[in-house]
């Protein structure tokens, strides 16, 4: 291990179909960073419960994003991946946290107010509420210094911040402070069929988002349907009317690596319809190498369980010794058992 290597950790709920979403806020960026960053990545189960989930449907999506992890670029012998729950330090922080979190600072949280709209206000589950202590026991358990994330956690890494610093400040310097890490292109990838709001892996209607799993010809129907505008004009905006032709302009240049002048100069003059099929082809070609990578993944069960057994040791270790440090200054006495 390089110790002078900085610290990242991320993690992506298993609670559907990854979406191109995830891919370009999240997944690709961790890709760049497992060259520069001592990585840890995991699949964040004991967040998906914060809404009602299939146990069937759970365990598949658990290995489905591990698998996908991998066949998007990163690398085992790298990085660590592994599963949440396997380590179980991630619950115990969570539950020390959440009695240090105010409530106010979670009733605040834009993530609560939205997941909790969509369900009956008596059924919406305190988990959902507690979900940002978990998350940054999540990240303070390994002291990352990073944390690539989508535009939408902003907030919650800010929640983070001030959770460590509080935490510090009453118990002595215990957590590094995390920065958080979005992409320059790409940092909020918005609904196909609705432009105006973010797409997610668990909105339910045909044609919001495309899934990394998605054949060539579904990523091509979606991308066709997708909402622009009546104006006929290409171009980046910050206007809501025309927030689908900047939504497909931004997916392009994510993807394409290429500068926003660059994109512009590309479509100038051209019409939606060509710049759909652009963003096809280049959604495309980034999934079909992925998902050849997958379909043998998927299938070798024993290589992937193999991986989450190891990502998950080597998680255990970093997080137990962290945990340890604050057990013992919360005043909790030495577990002395061999268990
Ligand atoms: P859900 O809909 O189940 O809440 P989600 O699709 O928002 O899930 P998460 O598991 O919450 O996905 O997010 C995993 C990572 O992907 C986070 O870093 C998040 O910021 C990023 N991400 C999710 N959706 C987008 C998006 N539309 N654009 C950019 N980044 C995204
Ligand atoms: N809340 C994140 C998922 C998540 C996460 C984390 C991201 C849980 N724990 C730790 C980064 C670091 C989301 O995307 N909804």
């Amino acid at each position: 291990m390089n110790t002078q290597k900085k610290r990242v950790l991320s993690g992506i709920q298993p609670s559907g179909n990854l979406t191109i979403g995830n891919y370009i806020g999240a997944l690709r960026q961790w890709v760049e960073e497992q060259e520069h960053y001592e990585c840890y990545f995991c699949i964040v189960d004991l967040h998906a419960i914060t809404v009602p989930q299939d146990p069937t449907a759970l365990r598949e999506k658990t290995r489905e994003v591990a698998a996908l992890y991998i066949a998007s670029g990163l690398d085992p012998e790298k990085v660590t991946i592994f599963i949440q729950s396997h380590v179980t330090a991630h619950a115990e922080l969570g539950w020390i946290l959440t009695c240090l979190s105010p409530l106010g600072w979670l009733y605040r949280m834009t993530q609560f107010k939205d997941k909790a709209a969509k369900q009956q206000q008596e059924s919406v589950g305190a988990g959902l509420l507690n979900y940002p202590a978990l998350m940054a026991a999540d990240i303070l358990l390994y002291q990352a210094h990073a944390v690539p994330v989508g535009d939408d956690q902003r907030q919650h890494l800010e929640f983070t911040r001030d959770l460590a610093q509080r935490f510090n400040s009453l118990y002595g310097e215990t957590f590094v402070i995390p920065e958080v890490m979005v992409p320059k292109a790409g940092a909020r990838i918005m609904g196909l069929d609705n432009p105006t709001a973010k797409m997610s892996k668990s909105e339910e209607s045909e044609y919001h988002a495309v899934y990394m799993l998605d054949s060539p010809a579904q990523v091509k129907k979606k991308i066709m349907r997708a909402v622009t505008d009546s104006l006929a004009e290409i171009g980046f905006s910050d206007d809501p009317e025309r927030a689908g032709v900047n939504n497909l302009l931004t997916i392009y240049q994510a993807l394409s690596g290429q500068t926003g002048d660059e994109v512009m100069q590309q479509f100038a003059g051209r019409g939606y319809g060509d710049l759909k099929k652009a963003v096809v082809e280049q959604v495309n070609s980034h999934l079909e190498p992925l998902q050849a990578r997958y379909n043998q993944l998927i299938h070798e069960a024993g290589y992937l369980d193999g991986i989450l057994a190891r990502g998950a040791e080597k998680a255990a270790e970093m997080a137990e010794h962290t945990l340890n440090t604050v057990k013992e200054r919360i005043g909790f006495l030495p577990n002395r058992s061999r268990r």
